[in-house]
C-alpha cells in the first residue's frame, strides 16, 4: 500500500515535470500576432501582407529542410490586451515555437514579458523603441531602433531646405514609441543646431489637432515633426496644412504607410518619412520580394511588409540550422523554443532588409536605412520617393 501511494506520487511528479513537454508537430508552427483590427490595423494590414509573403515564397522553396512550417495568426489589434491575449494563445493553445510580433512597442512592453516568462523566442516586426531588447532574454527584433533610423529624416531635411531654423515637435503621450521616438527627434534638431520652438502633445485617439496646430503656427515653426500613429498621424498633417502651415512635415515611423493616404489625401504631399528598408536594396532576397510582392501588389512593398517577411525568415533560416542537427519532430517544445531562441541570435541573414544579425541582447544590427517623401498623384494615389 505504502508503495503504490510512493509509486503513484512519483508518477505525478514526473507527469508534472513533463506536462509540458511535448514533442514538435508538423506542420511546424510559427505564431504571428499583429495588428488586424483596430486604428492599428492601417499598420498591421502590411505586416501580414509581407508575413504571409515569407510564408508561401520560403515553404515553396522547401520551407524547413523540406518540412512545411505553418504561420498562425491571432489579432493583437492595437491595445496591450488583446496583444497579451494573442500571445498567451499562440504559446500555450497553438503551441508554437515562437512569435513574430506585436505591432506597437506600447503593446511589445506590455505582452513580451509574457513570452519571456514562457521561454519563447519573440521577434518584433516593428518595436522600434527604445528598450525593446532589453524586456529579456527571448525578445529581439527585426525593426531598428528610432534612435538610429529618426535622425536620417532630420538631416534629410536640412538638405532639402538648409534655412530651417525653428521647429515645433509634436507627439502622442500614451504612446511608448512615440515618447521614445520625439526623444530621439529632439536631441536631434538641437546637435543639428536648430530651435525647439514648442513641443505639443496629443493622444493616437485624437481626431481635432486645433489646438496643437494653433501653437505651431503661433511658433512660427518651419519644420513639424510627427510622432504619433497613422490615423492620429494623418489627421494632424491634414488639419497643419488646412489651417495653413506651409513648411516641411517630418513624420516619424507611425506615419510611414500608404494607408495613411485616404486619411491626409492630396495633403499628405511632400511629408518625408525615414525609412529601414528600401525596395532598391540590392540583395538577392529583395530583388525577388520586390519582384514578386509587385507582380501582385503592382506597386513595391512598403517598410512594415519586409520587416515582417525578414522576421519569418529569421524565424525559418534558425529552425533550418537546429534541424540539421536534430530532426525538428524529434524535439520537445520547450527545449526547441530555448534551442531557437539561442539560434536566432546566433545567425546572420540575408533579407530584403539586407545583411543582418543580433547582438547578444536582441538588438538588431543593420547597416542600411533611407528617407522617402510621399508624393501624391491625386487625392488618393501616392507614392514613397526616395530620397535618399
Ligand atoms: C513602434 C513602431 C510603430 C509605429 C510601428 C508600427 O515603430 O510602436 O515601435
Amino acid at each position: 500500500m505504502k508503495r503504490a501511494v510512493y509509486f503513484g506520487a512519483l508518477l505525478t511528479a514526473a507527469l508534472t515535470a513533463s506536462g509540458n513537454a511535448q514533442k514538435v508537430e508538423t506542420p511546424v508552427k510559427i505564431g504571428v500576432a499583429l495588428a488586424q483590427t483596430s486604428n492599428t490595423a492601417l499598420l498591421g494590414q502590411e505586416q501580414v501582407i509581407g508575413a504571409r509573403f515569407a510564408e508561401k515564397y520560403l515553404n515553396a522553396r522547401g520551407g524547413i529542410n523540406g518540412t512545411p512550417f505553418k504561420l498562425v495568426f491571432q489579432d493583437a489589434a492595437g491595445d496591450e490586451n488583446s496583444a497579451i491575449n494573442a500571445f498567451q494563445n499562440l504559446i500555450n493553445k497553438e503551441r508554437v515555437v515562437g512569435i513574430v510580433g506585436p505591432t506597437l512597442s506600447q503593446q511589445a512592453f506590455a505582452a513580451d514579458p509574457i513570452a519571456e516568462r514562457a521561454k519563447v523566442p519573440v521577434l518584433g516586426p516593428s518595436n522600434t523603441a527604445k528598450g525593446i531588447p532589453q524586456i529579456g532574454d527571448f525578445i529581439a527584433r527585426v525593426s531598428a531602433p528610432v534612435a538610429v533610423v529618426a535622425p536620417n529624416a532630420v538631416k534629410q531635411a536640412l538638405k532639402l531646405d538648409p534655412k530651417i531654423k525653428k521647429v515645433a515637435v509634436l507627439y502622442a503621450q500614451n504612446d511608448a514609441f512615440s515618447v521614445s521616438e520625439t526623444g530621439t527627434f529632439q536631441e536631434t534638431a538641437k546637435a543639428q543646431g536648430l530651435t525647439l520652438s514648442t513641443v505639443q502633445k496629443f493622444q493616437t485617439t485624437d481626431t481635432d489637432f486645433t489646438t496643437q496646430v494653433t501653437s505651431v503656427l503661433n511658433a512660427d515653426a518651419d519644420l513639424v515633426i510627427i510622432s504619433g500613429l497613422a490615423a492620429d498621424g494623418g489627421n494632424l498633417v491634414k488639419q497643419l496644412r488646412q489651417l495653413g502651415y506651409k513648411g516641411l512635415i517630418i513624420g516619424g515611423n507611425g506615419l510611414n504607410t500608404s494607408n495613411m493616404f485616404p486619411v491626409c489625401q492630396k495633403l499628405c504631399d511632400g511629408v518625408i518619412i525615414a525609412q529601414a528598408y528600401s525596395p532598391a536594396q540590392p540583395s538577392a532576397a529583395n530583388q525577388v520580394f520586390v519582384k514578386d510582392y509587385r507582380a501582385q501588389y503592382k506597386k513595391d512593398p512598403p517598410q512594415f511588409a519586409a520587416q515582417a517577411y525578414a522576421g519569418v525568415q529569421v524565424m525559418v533560416e534558425a529552425l533550418k540550422v537546429i534541424d540539421r542537427k536534430k530532426k525538428l519532430n524529434t524535439w520537445d517544445l520547450d527545449d526547441l523554443r530555448v534551442a531557437l531562441n539561442k539560434q536566432i541570435l546566433l545567425g546572420k541573414y540575408n533579407t530584403p532588409l539586407g545583411p543582418i544579425s543580433f547582438d547578444k541582447e536582441g538588438e538588431l544590427n543593420q547597416r542600411e536605412f533611407y528617407v522617402a517623401q510621399i508624393r501624391m498623384k491625386d487625392a488618393k494615389n501616392g507614392s514613397f520617393v526616395y530620397l535618399k
